[in-house]
């Protein structure tokens, strides 16, 4: 005990953090709370994070051609992608490429994908991803979509989880940081983005002084509805609020269906040093949304239309390719106008997480510097409201007293509470970033039932379909910030570790951990059953509407268009066809039209030609990809398969010869026309 005790002490002290806790948290709280405070990180209860029972193996084991229980879908922070997970075995399943190009998969590379990262500001390839979240009915994950948010240059993007692929991106303007997003309403009628950046709006002169933040800057939140047959995204409408940052969302349920929450941080409206300067007040604010209410304003055309740019991108399911237009449209409404849609809650210290119950009736408010967890309830809120028991306003919006909402507070959880999750069975989890933690608390008296150390500094956490009506509610995966020592070495940088836990009993368990990729923030698991029951396996040949396709080898051919050069190419286990081309200029641009004829599952094939400086491609069965190839040399140019198909992969090879401006090679191309081979040869 002792020597855990040490341990963790010293642990805390050596990180960077410690310096967070003694410049900001120190003079924040009282000093004998902060010293309370290390003595419950550091006092960690026994045994903890002793994994190495062989009772823990077996319940991650998976043997060899078993299947996991659960998908897990962990967003990539940095690396702007997403990837999935098998639960409980932690085997990297997938990435599924989508605000990052992404060479495994050439997506962003092949002329069809190209158009996903369009946006106003042009070609993005990179890109921030925080938070997911998967479609749901009735509170409940249907396994349809999973919804992904773009913090940097504001966008959402829904995944088909039939195809695993981004299906439709759409950014958001009037926005900037997308963070409280993508969050989804119970029957996934809208998902929500929230500004975290206030800006001048994209309609004004942007062109302004920073300091006057108080009068240009605004925040929005934007409802982006959801058709429930295909899943097409639309802009419907955006609130119009006061600068500051608005964090983190979630969308009530039950009673509170029809409402939204969102914390929000630097109430102050600093624009500098926000470290210090939107750490001042005792209280920033969670920010009830009715959103019925403002839905039906716009029904009733109370929003002002606004001349905006942004893009929406969509893959069309049949011809495998993107489109990207440009909108010019939407509407706003403007919360001083409306009071009656929006309330301010106060919420201690920097709130951050901001998590409503499976009952919908609770409200778990997160301050990131706070030494308790608000929980709020929706019928106290209600009441509130009625009553008018207000605490003045917030530049217009009504201030609901911080008891009047109060359903109570979580005395001493630990330090620096993050993110929350709920088992269904009136238990609650917050990760806690400072004391390095995760502890488990009753709902109903408020009082913590179970503490368990992670490795280290845990963001969010996920219990499968931990925020819907029905959790799961038998693990619980925490993404860890820190790493450290957990890991073999790998230079200056390790993975972040996600750790399993077993919750269904008393106690959380630690199970395994297992390195991620990128930075994973928010997380969404559901039962295997509910997404692979629709998973495609195939794309159909026959359905293939691309307007490049080649149905079969009798129709590849290769046909001149000035300069541009379309081959219509095929593929098949194992040759193109074709796959000797010749009449190729310097100063054309070659367009591969590689069609995948197999109709079976999991055999893509590769198409790579030297020296282009673009990419390859990667092409599914039954689908058509473009690779867009500018030659600046002559000579001959061989192609190549990259995906090992066949024992004969090696031999999936060609040609293409690249003649000098002006030459007079005409277009030729052929497979299987060999007229001067080494057997030939043999046989004169
Ligand atoms: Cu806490 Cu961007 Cu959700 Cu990460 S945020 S931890
Ligand atoms: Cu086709 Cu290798």
């Amino acid at each position: 005990m002792a020597k855990l005790y040490n341990n963790s002490l010293r642990f805390l002290y050596s990180f960077t953090k410690i310096h967070f806790m003694k410049k900001i948290l120190f003079p924040v709280l009282s000093l004998s709370t902060a010293i309370f405070l290390l003595g419950i990180s550091g006092c960690k209860p026994k045994n903890a994070g002793d994994a190495t029972g062989a009772d823990a193996a077996a319940r991650v084991y998976v043997s060899p051609g078993k299947y996991d229980e659960l998908y897990n879908f962990v967003s990539g922070g940095f690396s702007g992608q997403v990837s999935v997970y098998g639960i409980p075995s932690g085997r990297l399943l997938r990435v599924i490429p989508v605000f990052s190009v992404d060479p495994e998969k050439g997506w962003g590379y092949s002329e069809e994908t190209k158009p996903m990262l369009n946006t106003s500001h042009g070609e993005v390839p990179w890109d921030d991803q925080h938070h997911l979240d998967l479609s749901q009915t009735n509170g409940e994950i249907d396994g349809r979509w999973l919804f992904a948010n773009a913090n940097n240059t504001p966008r959402v993007a829904r995944i088909d989880l039939k195809t695993f692929r981004t299906a439709e991106i759409i950014e958001i303007p009037n926005s900037a940081g997308n963070h409280s997003s993508p969050f989804i309403t119970e029957n996934t009628e809208y998902v929500v983005a929230g500004t975290r950046f206030s800006i001048p709006m994209d309609n004004e002169n942007g062109d302004v002084p920073i300091d006057s933040y108080k009068k240009n800057f605004k925040g929005t939140i934007s409802f982006i509805s959801v058709a429930p047959t295909n899943g097409e995204m639309k802009l419907a409408f955006q609130l119009l609020l006061p600068g500051m940052d608005f964090d983190l969302s979630h969308s009530g349920k039950g009673p509170s269906s029809g409402w939204f929450f969102f914390s929000c941080y630097n109430s102050e409206q600093a624009h500098s040093l926000l470290e210090v300067n939107a750490s001042k007040r005792d209280k920033d604010f969670i920010l009830a949304v009715n959103w019925k209410k403002a839905e039906e304003y716009i029904k009733q055309g109370k929003g002002k239309k606004q001349v905006v740019k942004y893009a929406h991108n969509r893959l069309d399911e049949t011809t495998h390719s993107a489109t990207s237009v440009i909108e010019t449209e939407t509407t706003v409404i403007d919360v001083k106008d409306f009071p009656d849609i929006v309330y301010m809650i106060p919420c201690p210290k920097s709130p951050h997480g901001c998590d409503v119950d499976p009952t919908g009736e609770y409200i778990v408010g997160s301050g990131k510097l706070a030494a308790l967890i608000p929980v709020f309830a929706f019928s106290k809120i209600q009441q509130a409201i009625t009553n008018k028991t207000f605490d003045g306003d917030y530049e217009g919006i009504p201030v609901i007293k911080y008891e009047a909402a109060l359903y109570g507070e979580v005395k001493k959880p630990g330090l620096g509470p993050l993110h929350t999750e709920f088992d269904g069975k009136g238990n609650a989890y917050t990760t806690f970033f400072i004391s390095s933690e995760i502890v488990k608390w009753s709902i109903k008296d408020l009082k913590v039932l179970d503490r368990q150390p992670t490795y280290y500094s845990p963001g969010h956490l996920c219990i499968p379909g931990g925020d819907s009506k029905k959790p799961y509610g038998k693990y619980l995966i925490a993404y860890n910030k820190i790493t450290k020592d957990r890991y073999l070495p790998t230079g200056p940088e390790l993975a972040q570790a996600a750790q399993l836990f077993d919750i269904s009993g008393d106690k959380m368990k630690l199970l395994s951990d297992y390195p991620s990729i990128g930075e994973p923030h928010y997380a969404q698991a559901a039962p295997a059953e509910l997404i692979s029951k629709n998973s495609l396996k195939i794309f159909k040949l026959e359905d293939n509407k691309n307007p490049y396709v080649t149905m079969g080898e009798k129709q590849s051919k290769v046909v001149r268009d000035g300069n541009k050069i379309h081959v219509y190419m095929t593929a098949i286990r194992s040759h193109f066809s074709p796959d000797n081309i010749e009449g190729v200029r310097l100063g054309d641009e070659v367009y591969f039209h590689l069609t995948n004829l197999e109709q079976d599952w999991d055999v893509p094939h590769g198409f790579a030609v030297k020296g282009n400086n673009n990419a390859e491609l990667l092409v599914m069965p039954g689908e058509t990809q473009t690779l867009k190839w500018v030659p600046e040399r002559t000579g001959n140019f061989p192609i190549y398969c990259t995906d090992f198909c066949s024992a004969l992969h090696q031999e999936m090879q060609g040609y293409v010869r690249v003649s000098a401006k002006g030459s007079t090679v005409p277009i030729s191309f052929s497979l299987g026309k060999n007229s001067d081979t080494l057997d030939s040869a043999i046989k004169k």
